[in-house]
């Protein structure tokens, strides 16, 4: 693990000065006077309503959901970087031993790590299709959550309890600060009643800082929205910006996760249990058995999710289809992307994936320069063809400077050179039948058999979705996906099928591999939820 100078150096700078700040106020003056307001029933509005404590429950449940499963997405690539060409060696934060080897090929799948189930979800290497689907399973209820929860603070004035409505707010933190930071505990007022200016801030920090910014940089990940809108990513700055902030985000969560439940068991632990669990002001044990039993809870359910993702990954798979597939279809479908790069922007390295083919076959085309080659183009149409590298060079040659995404948070600019997929779908007619284009491979999968994957016809005739050729104006590279390769920008990388053997339009890709639409989503259980 290593983290870049640049970036510890601020961190320490802002734990270590506040707190030697408060060391010397403490020494020099000893502790600050903390105003301590008054409750009592005639404090309004006070308490826990029964849906605060659902809501606040609810919360707990899915941001732990989130976090386990976001840090098995990132264990997928264990990097973080505050340049969108995610360059070896450039990354702020690396959780691998590894460094990216130059005397050999290293794809991004080499580089994915293992992550304990005790902490990521499900756990273990290469899991990321059943993390993203627990990620995105949790998000959608977390969100509604906090959405009805935000409304009814609002709609009840509880919200009066964590907005600060007056400046003072921050001396009267910086006293309570001081104690804490001292290891000394201030005079507490209940809970019930007032929040300590301190607690109050923390509150609010993570319902209308942290919450919604872990929201709005999540999309900045997408390559649907972030080809469509150039300007999304450039809100953080770029696409791995926003990923890093994203992290940075989980991380703001876990501190005050950690604050927050180290002060309920410091600050009175049975009065506050039974504020929190049964919303009365009173020190029963009846109210910490139910708070702990709702935490036991949690850890059930957290158990669950893992057992399910290892023992019914299809089940889960097809549940995320079900349920956020049509979600995230609504928000990003049909959008086309535009986004467009310059010369300038082109990424010193692309991170290569996927098993180089090793048949006799390719290799042999390979030898010739591939003047054997001939694209089969099949299926459903009213004119298959077979095309070879000439017959492609000799249609309209489109080029596009793009963002490509992987599922595995990198990212990287390339510029592509070849046929628009919609000028072969327009040669070959589809019938009306057809929906889908099965592009298969001359490669293999990771577990052997073909690596292929599927697109919607109507995708393929946005603009930038190419049967590339060339790459930053050179013929692709064997590692690039020589001799044809796809590219399809509203999409993640894993749908981008290399070294292209055949195109077949097909009704359904139910019929084709195990029926899920490619390599990927039937070995790894990847959703079809590529645009996110
Ligand atoms: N045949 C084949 N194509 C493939 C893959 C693969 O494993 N086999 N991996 C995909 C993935 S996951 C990504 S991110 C991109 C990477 O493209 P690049 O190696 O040109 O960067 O290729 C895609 N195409
Ligand atoms: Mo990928």
């Amino acid at each position: 693990m290593r983290i870049r100078r640049g970036v510890l150096i601020p961190l320490l700078v802002l734990v270590l000065v506040p707190t030697a700040a408060a060391y010397f106020q403490w020494l020099a003056f000893g502790l600050p006077t903390v105003h301590v307001p008054a409750g009592g029933p005639g404090v309004e509005p006070h308490g826990f309503p029964f849906w605060l404590r659902i809501g606040h429950y609810l919360n707990f449940l899915f941001v732990i959901l989130l976090i386990r499963s976001g840090l098995q997405i990132l264990a997928e690539h264990p990097r973080l970087y505050w340049n969108v060409h995610c360059t070896p060696n450039s990354e702020w934060l690396r959780l691998t031993p590894i460094e990216v080897p130059t005397d050999r090929v290293w794809t991004a799948k080499d580089d994915a790590r293992y992550l304990t189930p005790w902490i990521g979800l499900p756990g273990y290497r290469h899991s990321v299709g059943l993390a993203r689907h627990w990620h995105f399973l949790s998000v959608l209820f977390w969100v509604a959550n906090g959405l009805i929860f935000v409304v009814l603070l609002f709609g009840t004035g509880q919200w009066r309890r964590l907005a600060p409505t007056s400046w003072s707010i921050i001396p009267d933190a910086w006293a309570v600060f001081v104690y804490y930071a001292t290891f000394h505990l201030p005079p507490e007022p209940n809970p019930f009643y007032h929040f300590n200016a301190l607690q109050q801030l923390a509150y609010f920090g993570a319902v209308f800082v942290l919450a919604p910014a872990a929201i709005l940089t999540g999309p900045s990940m997408s390559p649907a929205l972030t080809n469509r809108f150039r300007w999304y990513p450039k809100l953080p700055g770029n696409r791995q910006i926003g990923r890093s902030f994203h992290f940075l985000i989980m991380c703001g969560f876990v501190v005050f996760l950690v604050a927050h439940v180290t002060m309920v068991v410091v600050t009175g632990f049975a009065r506050n249990m039974n504020q929190i669990a049964l919303g009365v002001d009173e020190e029963t044990w009846f109210g910490v058995i139910v708070g702990l039993t709702a935490i036991g809870v949690v850890v059930v359910l957290n158990v669950l999710a893992n057992w399910s993702a290892w023992r019914y990954p299809r089940a889960i798979q097809h549940v995320a289809a079900a349920v956020v597939t049509p979600i995230m279809n609504q928000l990003l479908n049909d959008v086309a992307p535009v986004a467009e790069f310059g010369r300038e922007d082109v990424s010193p390295f692309l991170w290569p994936n996927g098993k180089t083919p090793t048949s006799a076959e390719w290799r042999e085309l390979a030898a010739n320069d591939f003047r054997d080659y001939r694209l089969k183009v099949f299926g459903l149409v009213e004119n298959p063809v077979e095309l070879s590298l000439d017959d492609l060079r000799a249609m309209p040659k489109h080029a596009q400077i793009t963002l490509h995404h992987c599922i595995q948070g990198w990212s990287g600019i390339a510029e592509w050179g070849g046929v628009a997929m919609a000028d072969v779908i327009a040669l070959v007619r589809p019938a009306p039948e057809a929906r889908m284009a099965v592009f298969r491979s001359y490669g293999e999968g990771k577990e052997g058999g073909h690596y292929y994957d599927s697109h919607a016809i109507e995708n393929l005739r946005l603009p930038q979705s190419l049967l590339a050729y060339e790459m930053n104006g050179e013929p692709l590279t064997i590692l690039h996906g020589s001799p044809l390769r796809l590219r399809v920008e509203n999409q993640l990388g894993f749908k981008m099928v290399k070294w292209i053997k055949s195109i077949e339009f097909v009704a359904t890709y139910k019929d084709v591999g195990e029926g899920e639409g490619g390599y990927n989503e039937d070995h790894e259980y990847f959703g079809e939820l590529a645009n996110i």
